[in-house]
């Protein structure tokens, strides 16, 4: 499944999940592959980074032919019937291509998939997590009316005190004429329809702004949603699930449906021990249920743009979710890189364009512990920030920084926030550094602005108990997120925090510093791979429920 809801009811759509024939590069063999996945899962590709090329053949009843991609790790060539269609790079981000007056018949689609390392790629590179290869997240192949929905925006808000909408339509006319045509939409018992006409090749939006008075707020408690049925002239739909909330930063607060709230979760990568990147609907949904059990109302989707259904998930279970753009840990130099801009900025819009609707993103997050202590990198933050509130200025900005004591940023993001492993990485006292990064940010360019402690924590490998509380074992990584926690959560000019991380991952053992780390994992997951809890479980759990509320 594509989503974890049901997008059309007129607009043909089917799902290409399954087996897809596979060749990779170098190899004479031919495979046969799941999509989604990743093939490191089979035994030949374990850990190998090439080019490998799915391909299958789909029968079509003719007309014009959507397919959209939500994830391909790293980069994607798209060719139907050996014409190249698309070409895209970032596995987080969703991308599509159309394919006009196709016959009735079979078709070929054939994917080019590659997750090698170079120049060519700015943001996947050797790093703390894994850049699998693969078609790693759900394919539909639709069929479009010449006059077709591109894309929907709902944007809640409250005025006098009742709940209202502005909701953009943006309709796309892929024929040589002119055309007439009616929209309609419909939310909460409320048809709205407009007529419009939509020159040749070209996009029109439509904008409705109507109240909705019997509208029940989105919250973390009571997380209502509703369906929003987008349709034009009867002949194509699209239906998306929002929820009535609003996010706003007032003083050193951060402010859900006008009242303060206070972020308490987890970072989480997307990565599950059989799953690769790939992780099925059953993996998120176990990891909700853990993260929820631990009294969790926050998740960050470190270090990308996460799949729709898990974000369609949080919308369901009150998970509110800062997600960010694709970057982790890059100095000057990997920023400087001829492609970083232009691929941050693709995935920049690309994140906003398709999660905007999502009721529980109530923040987007750039660049993580990057080089914000420089004046260059300073120049590529500010340009993001505005790249974001040009799209978005519904939420609040931030970045997770650990320039401590020489970020130069502070005074761009609307929440200020850092990451900080004292008693890991730095042998110190925690609320002294953590006064100490406080009182430097306040006068930094942070002052009268939230605080998150956007990562605190430490490894354990599962397993390993050793009761003299060495690092490395379960005893001391519990000990250090109880004593963390404890400092963090009763400071009361912090709102919000996220435990580094909820799940070990995989690591990248080509990158020389990395793959010192035990096992070529990240050992600061609070439970294993599979997801078994360690001791740091029960701590966390306890700390987040007497925090926090
Ligand atoms: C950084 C980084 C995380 C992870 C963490 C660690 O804060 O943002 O991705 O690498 O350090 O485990 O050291």
């Amino acid at each position: 499944m594509i989503r974890l809801f049901d997008t059309h009811r007129i607009r043909y759509s089917r799902e290409l999940d399954g087996m897809w024939d596979f060749r990779m590069s170098g190899f004479d063999k031919a495979y046969t592959m799941p999509v989604p996945g990743v093939w490191e899962q089979h035994p030949d590709f374990l850990g190998y980074r090439g080019k490998g090329t799915y391909t299958r053949t789909v029968y079509v009843k003719g007309g014009n032919v959507r397919l959209e991609f939500k994830g391909i790790s790293h980069t994607a060539d798209v060719y139907f019937d050996g014409q190249k269609i698309a070409h895209h790079y970032n596995a987080f981000t969703p991308f599509s291509a159309i394919v006009k007056n196709v016959s009735e018949g079979e078709h070929e689609i054939r994917v080019e998939v590659d997750n090698t390392f170079g120049e060519h790629s700015a943001l996947h590179v050797g790093n703390d997590y894994y850049t699998y290869g693969g078609i790693t997240r759900p394919v539909a192949l639709e069929l479009v009316e010449d006059v077709y929905i591109k894309n929907l925006r709902f944007t809640p808000y409250k005025k006098d005190g009742v709940w209202r909408a502005g909701i953009e339509v943006f309709i796309e006319n892929l024929s040589d004429t002119e055309k007439a045509v009616r929209v309609r939409a419909a939310l909460i018992n409320t048809e709205l329809k407009k007529d419009v006409d939509i020159a040749a090749k070209s996009v029109e939006t439509v904008v409705f702004d109507e109240g909705f008075p019997n509208a029940k707020a989105w919250t973390t408690k009571e997380p209502e949603l509703y369906y929003l049925n987008v349709s034009v002239d009867g002949t194509d739909d699209l239906i998306e699930r929002v929820g009535f909330r609003t996010v706003e930063v007032k003083g050193t607060r951060i402010y859900l449906n006008g009242e303060p709230m206070y972020m308490k979760g987890f970072n989480r990568h997307e990565d599950y021990a059989v799953d690769g990147c790939a992780v099925s609907v059953q993996h998120m949904a176990q990891d909700m249920d853990l993260m929820q059990d631990m009294n969790a109302n926050a998740v960050r989707t470190c270090h990308y743009p996460n799949d729709e259904r898990f974000l369609d998930l949080c919308d369901e279970r009150g998970m509110l979710v800062w997600e960010e753009n694709h970057a982790r840990g890059f100095v000057l130099e990997q920023m400087q890189n001829p492609n970083f801009e232009r691929q941050c900025e693709d995935c920049i819009r690309e994140m906003i364009e398709n999660h905007y609707n999502h009721p529980s993103i109530v923040i987007w997050g750039i660049l993580n512990e990057c080089a914000s202590e420089t004046e260059e990198g300073r120049r590529m933050y500010k340009k993001q920030y505005e790249q974001i509130r040009s799209m978005d200025n519904s939420r609040p900005t931030t970045s997770a920084t650990c320039r401590h004591l020489k970020d130069i940023c502070l005074d761009m993001p609307d929440v200020v926030s850092f990451n900080m492993y004292t008693k890991w990485y730095i042998d110190d006292d925690i609320k002294a550094v953590n006064d100490r990064e406080i009182d430097w940010i306040y006068n930094s360019g942070g002052a009268n602005k939230p605080i998150i402690v956007s990562e605190l924590g430490a490894a354990a490998l599962y397993g390993y108990r050793d009761r003299s509380m060495c690092k490395w074992s379960e005893e001391y990584q519990a000990a250090l997120l109880d004593e963390s926690l404890e400092v963090y959560m009763t400071d009361k000019r912090i709102s919000g925090v996220f435990v580094w991380q909820f799940a070990d991952c995989r690591v990248t053992p080509e990158d020389g510093w990395f793959a010192t780390r035990a096992r070529c994992h990240n050992n600061k997951g609070v439970v294993d791979e599979y997801r078994r809890p360690k001791l740091a479980y029960d701590t966390v759990k306890a700390k987040l429920e007497k925090y926090g509320s």
